[in-house]
């Protein structure tokens, strides 16, 4: 018979996330008999993101422009100790799908707009680690269940521009990915040295060494090309062989650079280094990343076109889709239905998953399974706003997703990450599997300086 343990206590506080945003942390209490005997007490924080997709859960902010700019957040503070203790209080926390229906019911909205995404949430992770506690085992064995052992590949972003900076850079995110490693923690220090390397490279080169949000280096660079060619030589000087042992991946973070009226893709950092508007239509994108795929070991693209543009999105996917993988982020928001709509189309390989996006655990998981019985790459994600939680580390492993995306090895939001990765490395020891994503399909272009 299941075990029973009942909820006892919810409790929700106002903190910050790693950009100084007010953000809500939620304190579970679950248990046998008598509140604080047996009691098992867990806490979760939740990320905010700043390139956010419209078609996103509603993150609820109080828009007190006296308070925070407006961001607080205690609105949902309150709805955490209001209604969604009320929907939750003496249910059975190991039964995490049940929790989570009751809290969307609670809500009662399609996009989780009344109680707020952000208010939901931390009581969904919160549940979730104080069942993990309370069973004694670890976090991504009890989501994940005994036959958890995928460790995934990072998907590091050391390079930083669009939203996350204040830089020339246009296209969001940078990344390497070790998939030549043997294991995670060889994956992990494959990517420290390279970072380490490209700070020694910037310095030389006398441009900035100065980090975006996510923990990445922020230079002015007019070009992708010249991002490009500074990650493959990083990766050459640390002594790896890009395109091998060391792949790229890009966030261009599209939906941020359209322009709605125009029906086309403005780049105002490369228009203000070259002295020219830089336009691109959705076609012309297309080329674009092309072109950058037949010079550079660019395996993956995240958000290569905005978020509503499906029938770009199946072009682009017709394209590039048997060389490299295609993310949707803004695309899909972690939300069944627009991936079932992608699957159904054609619009890209690949899913980002984002808790916060959605809202609850259940409903992550379910992206993911649905994401892989259609044979849709998986990418566990951060936001750019974070804090020191690291229920995404497990939720990685637990998913078997493969990937995770979670910033620079830089700042202890992001290498909290890394640091939980490590120790459920080692508790998983010899059993622990780390592969290479792209073993069918890999673009292996050799890199062009
Ligand atoms: C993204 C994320 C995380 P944000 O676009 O993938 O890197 O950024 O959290 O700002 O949406
Ligand atoms: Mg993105």
């Amino acid at each position: 018979m299941l075990r029973y343990l009942p909820v006892r206590r919810v409790y929700a506080r106002q903190v910050l996330d790693s950009r100084g945003n007010p953000t809500v942390e939620a304190e579970v209490t679950i248990g046998e008999g008598i509140m604080g005997i047996n009691g098992y007490t867990a806490r979760a924080m939740v990320p905010s993101g700043a390139s956010t997709g419209r078609f996103e859960a509603v993150e609820l902010r109080d828009g007190d422009k006296d308070k925070y700019l407006g961001l607080s957040v205690e609105k949902a503070v309150n709805n955490v100790n209001t209604k969604l203790a009320e929907a939750i209080l003496g249910e059975n926390a190991l039964n995490q799908m049940n929790i989570d229906r009751l809290l969307i019911e609670a809500d009662g909205t399609e996009n989780k707009s009344s109680a707020g995404a952000n208010a939901v949430l931390s009581v969904s992770m919160a549940v979730a680690r104080a069942a993990a506690k309370a069973l004694r085992i670890p976090l991504y064995q009890y989501i994940g269940g005994c036959h958890t052992k995928q460790m995934p590949v990072p998907m590091m972003n050391i390079l930083n521009g669009g939203k996350h900076a204040d830089n020339t850079v246009d296209l969001q995110e940078f990344m390497i990915m070790p998939c030549g490693a043997e294991d995670f923690a060889q994956g992990l220090q494959m990517c420290v040295e390279i970072y380490q390397h490209l700070k020694i490279i910037l310095k030389e080169k006398n441009l900035s060494t100065a980090v975006g949000d996510e923990g990445g280096f922020a230079p002015d660079l007019s070009d992708s090309r010249d991002v490009l060619a500074l990650l493959v030589q990083a990766s050459e000087h640390a002594g790896y062989h890009p395109g091998k042992d060391v792949m790229i991946a890009i966030d261009a973070a599209a939906s941020e650079l359209y322009d709605k009226e125009k029906g086309v893709y403005y780049f105002p950092g490369e228009s203000q280094m070259k002295g020219r508007e830089i336009l691109r239509d959705s076609a012309e994108m297309i080329q674009y990343y092309e072109g950058l795929l037949d010079e550079f070991p660019v395996i993956s693209i995240e958000d290569g076109l905005e978020e509503d543009d499906w029938e770009g999105w199946k072009k682009m996917t017709e394209c590039l889709g048997d060389r490299i993988q295609l993310v949707g982020d803004d695309l899909f928001v972690t939300n069944q239905k627009r991936l079932a709509c992608g699957i159904k189309l054609g619009a890209a390989n690949a899913v980002l998953i984002k808790v916060n996006q959605i809202g609850t655990v259940t409903e992550a998981l379910d992206a993911v399974k649905l994401a892989q019985k259609n044979g849709y790459r998986t990418v566990i994600s951060h936001r750019s706003g974070e804090t020191e939680d690291t229920f995404i580390a497990d939720l990685a492993v637990a998913s078997g997703a493969g990937q995770i995306k979670t910033g620079a090895p830089c700042r202890s939001d992001r290498n909290a990450k890394y640091n939980q990765l490590l120790r459920i490395a080692e508790n998983l020891g010899e059993l622990a599997v780390y592969e290479d994503p792209f073993i069918s399909g890999c673009n292996t272009a050799e890199p062009h300086l």
